[in-house]
């Protein structure tokens, strides 16, 4: 299982131009709206220096990264809540993802039709939030006629008090909710409560007005075309790829964490899971047996694993802890599951 990014964003912006310099996959790209209809999806490796850093003491017989998954989906158009375009088939695409990377055009080319007709990634982002946000109110007045009819008046409250901040343009993701209401609304699974991160798709000028969101600028035509190009051969030629920079930052807003195993010396491996998780809920993303049977685990972190560089040495020196059930991992622990 990984964690899925949903891209989105107006047709013809560089969608399927970024999901290919992600996944180097050969994708229908076309100077022609609505390209792509039907979603785009593959994994992709996380950078990780940590990873190779313990592989170089290791020396295993194989190398994995984790993966974090992208899906490519159909362009949105102004009215695609109430199935512009192709409205509301593209919107349950996004509400399957567990976070959105908005693209926003900054490119000029006349020969790529330009739906918005100017050059306004702002503009762009506020189209994309409110189509989410009219389908979350679509959402949440269903809800509330439901809630109504069953009497849940908990329920009921949570979702009244969403709505008229939505009605203010508020997304869900900047209300502020308790951990009992975010459980309470987790089943609607609301496009607007996604962490979200954004690429500026821009060539030559960077003038075009305030933007604010969070975001990263990016040539992805550029990108597109160095994706020839050795990392050897960038450095030469003095070109730079950010696409490493924007894997780390939507790994970052879905609030992940990395653990390693190490399996003997075999395979040193990494693994995403939710920060917070508890040592079987690890276990369980290596194989689903460790989960149920669980019973300890020894645990280094990679910090003081790159101080004693081996297993055996952390395990001579007393640098292991043996943790149970109820251990919260940390980013960066190296973990031999027992079971
Ligand atoms: N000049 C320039 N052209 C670009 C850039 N990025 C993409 N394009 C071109 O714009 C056109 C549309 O790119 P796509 O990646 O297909 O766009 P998309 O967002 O997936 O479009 P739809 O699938 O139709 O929604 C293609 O002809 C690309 O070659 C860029 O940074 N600069
Ligand atoms: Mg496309």
């Amino acid at each position: 299982m990984s964690f899925s990014v949903g891209i989105v964003g107006l047709p013809n912006v560089g969608k399927s131009t970024l999901f290919k310099v992600l996944t180097k996959r050969e994708v229908e790209i076309s100077p022609r709206p609505f390209t792509t209809i039907k979603p785009n999806i593959g994994q992709v490796r996380v950078p990780d220096a940590r990873l190779e850093k313990i592989a170089k003491l290791v020396k295993p017989e194989k190398v994995t990264p984790t993966t974090i998954e992208f899906i490519d989906i159909a362009g949105l158009v102004k009215g695609a809540h109430k199935g512009e375009g192709l409205g509301n088939q593209f919107l349950s695409h996004i509400r399957n993802c567990d976070s959105i990377l908005f693209v926003l055009r900054a490119f000029e080319n006349p020969e790529v039709e330009n739906v918005l007709g100017e050059i306004n990634p702002q503009k762009e982002f506020e189209i994309l939030k409110i189509e989410l946000l009219m389908k979350d109110l679509e959402t949440i007045e269903k809800a509330i006629q439901k809630a109504e009819r069953k009497k849940e008046q908990k329920k009921l409250r949570i979702l009244e008090k969403i709505k008229e901040k939505i009605s203010e343009g508020k997304m869900i993701s900047e209300i502020d909710l308790n951990e009992e209401e975010q459980e309470k609304i987790k089943e609607y699974q609301f496009l607007t409560q996604k962490p979200y991160f954004s690429v500026v798709n821009i060539n030559g000028r960077t003038n075009f007005g305030e933007i604010k969101f969070p975001h990263l600028k990016m040539n992805l035509k550029e990108e597109k075309e160095m994706l020839e190009f050795t990392k050897e051969e960038r450095k030469e030629l003095g070109i730079e790829s950010r696409i490493e920079e924007l894997i780390e930052n939507c790994y970052k807003i879905l609030n992940l964490i990395t653990f390693y195993t190490i399996a003997g010396g075999e395979e040193t491996r990494a693994w995403t899971i939710k920060e917070g998780s508890l040592a079987p809920d690890a276990g369980g993303v290596v194989h689903s047996d460790f989960k149920e049977k669980f019973i300890k685990a020894e645990v280094i972190n990679f910090s003081d694993f790159i101080k004693v560089e081996s297993w055996q040495k952390a395990k001579e020196m007393g640098f292991l802890k043996i943790v149970g059930k109820d251990y919260k991992v940390k980013d960066g622990d190296i973990i031999e599951f027992k079971i």
